[in-house]
This record gives structure tokens, C-alpha cells and sequence, in this order.
């Protein structure tokens, strides 16, 4: 099977974007080289990794509250997980040996637990799908950040598409992602983890490890209050569904304007962002000075300008709006 076959497989059995990343790059390029995250960890056999992104439907991202979206993320997650497996079955039968990892844990040994045993979005990068936005989220011309995506291991040798030289996202001028965040985590290409979690995870692992420290601590009362207080129902809500664990917060992904599914969908209900304050938009443009200085961050430095797309944004989004117009008038 050649890359072209692989492709039209995945695409066949429902997947909406695919690429191919070779093991050799992301081998020589892992995200954050302290913390290893390549396929030779994982096993020294892979050749390719086979990258399968699964959109999110943009009517989850018009509703009054979140949790339609969150739910929506689970079944997406489902169904391309069924996809990749598929894709994975159907190249060892032809002998090559193959498999997928979760996509959504992460590894103890890794940052203490902070890190997945792949960057998935550094593989779609890899693979060509799209580049990483202001908010290091993976932006797709197709459908922007909106999507979930997993990596498919396999031993057999395809050649690998190649990562997109043009930044996807506007950038500091847009900073749309920065206003909508409602615990303040974007950074300059860049994110503040902690933050983030606090409503992207409401309750995931920290808040799980918060509750049961101060349920030790709690005398009888107090203890009992526990039991039945909004916590306790939200981590039964996460064994039920998932929901609440992970997935929680998708602001950063309804508001930006990147994506086809944006411009159809999106773009009447998303226009005004509440959460935007004068201190958030005087962020954004402290981040435009410094990148105007040549004084950037982190998360622009020569290692991971690599992902956000070494030649800056030249408009791809303004060229997409076009385009959508004319379809709309034929
Ligand atoms: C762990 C995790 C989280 C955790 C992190 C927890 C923690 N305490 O660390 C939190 C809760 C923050 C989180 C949030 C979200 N997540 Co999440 N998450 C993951 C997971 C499982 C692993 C992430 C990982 O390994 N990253 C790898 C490292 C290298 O990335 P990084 O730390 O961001 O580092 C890069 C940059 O940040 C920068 N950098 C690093 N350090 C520093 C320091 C400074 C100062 C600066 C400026 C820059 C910088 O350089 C690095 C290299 O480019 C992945 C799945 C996977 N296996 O990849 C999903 C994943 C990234 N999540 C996803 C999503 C959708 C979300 C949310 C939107 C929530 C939601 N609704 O699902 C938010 C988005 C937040 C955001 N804007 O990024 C999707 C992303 C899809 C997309 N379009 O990009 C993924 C890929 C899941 C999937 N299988 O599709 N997530
Ligand atoms: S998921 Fe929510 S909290 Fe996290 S960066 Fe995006 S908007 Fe901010
Ligand atoms: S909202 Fe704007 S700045 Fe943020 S990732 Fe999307 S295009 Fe980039």
C-alpha cells in the first residue's frame, strides 16, 4: 500500500483530514526535547505515523451553554478512534504491523503526567494538516482548531507530506482566542496550562487530588457536606460520560475565525466575544509589539517557529473568506 491507498482508506472509512508524518522527522524533532515525545520511545519498528483528524459539527459551538460541545467531543473522539483502529487493522492484515495510542492520556513519565506520549498537534503539523494558532491550538484551513486528531504507528514505510511553511493563524493583530478565554491562559503562542485546566478540566485529575486532600482533612460534618456537594455529582457526571474530566471549555475554538465551518456557521453567532476586557485586548497588543521588536517568547524561538509556520501569516484566512463568498454567489 503506498500513501495515496493509506489515505483514501482513512478517508473512506470517515475520516475528515489525513496526512503522513515519517518517524525519522519526528524522531529528530520532538516538541520539547527535555521530554521526549517521539515514536522511538514508543517503539524503535515505527516508520510512519498516519495522522487522522475528526472535525467537530459547528452547531455544538451556537448553543446558550457548553454542554452540547462537551458531549459532542466525546462522540467525535469515539468515532475517530474507530477510524484510526480501523486504518491500523486493515495495514497489519496486509503485513504491516501497526497500532494507535490513546489520544487523550497522558504519560506519568512525562512532565508528571502533563504530556500525551505523542503531541498529537505537533504530528498534524508534521503531517501538513495545519500549523499551531496564538493559543497553541492546531489550526486547520478546513475547519480551524476545530477538530480532535490521533496518530496512527505503523512499520510500514509511506511518504510523508510536508508541514505547511505559512502560518495558519492571524495572529497578534486577531488575538480573538486571548479575548475569549475565561481564565485568562493564552500566552504568546503559548499557554498557561494551570489556568487552562481550571475550566478546560473542571473536574478532572487536580480537582479529583483538591477535593480528597480536603476531605481528609474534613471533620464529620464537614465530610458529609462533601459527599453531596456539586463536586461529588460532577465527578459521577465523568464516570457516566466522561464529560467534566477533560474537554470542558471551548471558547478558544468557537471564536476563531479560521475554517470554512467558521465563515458557514459560526461567524453570525460568534462575532461578539463577552468575555473580551481592555486588559486582554492591551495583552495582544503588547504580544504584536514584541513580535514587531523581534522579542517574542518561547514560543516563537528558532525551535518552535517550526510549528506556527516560519514565514508568518500572509492572509490565508482573508483568501478563504474570498473564496467562500464567490461559492456562495455561484
Ligand atoms: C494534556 C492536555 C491538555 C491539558 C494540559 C494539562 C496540563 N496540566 O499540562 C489542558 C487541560 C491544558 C488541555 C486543554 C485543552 N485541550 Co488538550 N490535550 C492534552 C493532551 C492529552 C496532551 C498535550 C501534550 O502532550 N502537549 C505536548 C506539548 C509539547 O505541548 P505544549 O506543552 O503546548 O508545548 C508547546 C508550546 O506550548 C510551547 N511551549 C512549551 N512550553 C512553553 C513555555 C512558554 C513560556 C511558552 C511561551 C511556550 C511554551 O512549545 C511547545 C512546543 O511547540 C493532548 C493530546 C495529545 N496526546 O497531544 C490534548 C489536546 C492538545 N487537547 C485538545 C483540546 C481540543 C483541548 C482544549 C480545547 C479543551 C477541549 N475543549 O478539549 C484545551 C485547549 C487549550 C489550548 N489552547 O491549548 C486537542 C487539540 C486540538 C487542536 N485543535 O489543537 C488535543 C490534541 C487532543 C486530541 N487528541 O485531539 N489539554
Ligand atoms: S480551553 Fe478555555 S480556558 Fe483553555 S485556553 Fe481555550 S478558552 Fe482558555
Ligand atoms: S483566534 Fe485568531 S489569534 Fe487565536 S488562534 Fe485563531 S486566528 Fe490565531
Amino acid at each position: 500500500m503506498d500513501a495515496a491507498q493509506v489515505k483514501q482508506l482513512a478517508k473512506d472509512l470517515g475520516a475528515d483530514l489525513v496526512g503522513v508524518a515519517s518517524a525519522a522527522t519526528l524522531n529528530a524533532h520532538p516538541p520539547d526535547p527535555k521530554w521526549p515525545q517521539t515514536p522511538e520511545r514508543i517503539s524503535p519498528y515505527v516508520k510512519s505515523v498516519i495522522v487522522v483528524a475528526q472535525r467537530i459539527p459547528a452547531g455544538a459551538f451556537r448553543c446558550r451553554s457548553y454542554v452540547p460541545v462537551q458531549y459532542m467531543d466525546m462522540l467525535v473522539l469515539r468515532k475517530m478512534d474507530r477510524v484510526a483502529y480501523q486504518v491500523a487493522d486493515t495495514l497489519e492484515r496486509a503485513g504491516h504491523p501497526s497500532f494507535i495510542l490513546a489520544a487523550q492520556e497522558t504519560d506519568w513519565a512525562l512532565k508528571r503526567a502533563s504530556y500525551g506520549r505523542l503531541s498529537t498537534r505537533h504530528l498534524g503539523v508534521e503531517a501538513g494538516l495545519g500549523t499551531l494558532g496564538l493559543d497553541v491550538n492546531i489550526l486547520t484551513p478546513e475547519f480551524g482548531p476545530r477538530i480532535y486528531l490521533t496518530g496512527i504507528l505503523t512499520e510500514l514505510s509511506l511518504e510523508p507530506d510536508h508541514p505547511m511553511t505559512e502560518q495558519v493563524c492571524i495572529g497578534e493583530t486577531c488575538s480573538r482566542c486571548l479575548h475569549s478565554c475565561p481564565t485568562d491562559a493564552v500566552l504568546h503562542f503559548g499557554l498557561d496550562k494551570r489556568d487552562c485546566a481550571r475550566a478546560a478540566q473542571e473536574f478532572g485529575f487536580s480537582t479529583i487530588l483538591q477535593f480528597f486532600e480536603q476531605f481528609v482533612a474534613a471533620d464529620r460534618a464537614g465530610k458529609s457536606a462533601m459527599m453531596s456537594s456539586r463536586d461529588m455529582f460532577g465527578f459521577w457526571q465523568g464516570l457516566l460520560r466522561v464529560v467534566g474530566s477533560f474537554g470542558d471549555c471551548p471558547r478558544c475554538l468557537a471564536v476563531c475565525p479560521v475554517g470554512f465551518d467558521y465563515h458557514a456557521h459560526l461567524a453570525d453567532h460568534q462575532r461578539t466575544i463577552p468575555e473580551k476586557t481592555a486588559e486582554k485586548v492591551a495583552k495582544g497588543r503588547a504580544y504584536l509589539d514584541a513580535r514587531r521588536n523581534g522579542s517574542p517568547g518561547d514560543g516563537l524561538n528558532s525551535w518552535n517557529v517550526r510549528w506556527v509556520g516560519p514565514e508568518g501569516y500572509q492572509g490565508l484566512v482573508a483568501r478563504q473568506l474570498q473564496a467562500f463568498r464567490d461559492a456562495k454567489k455561484r
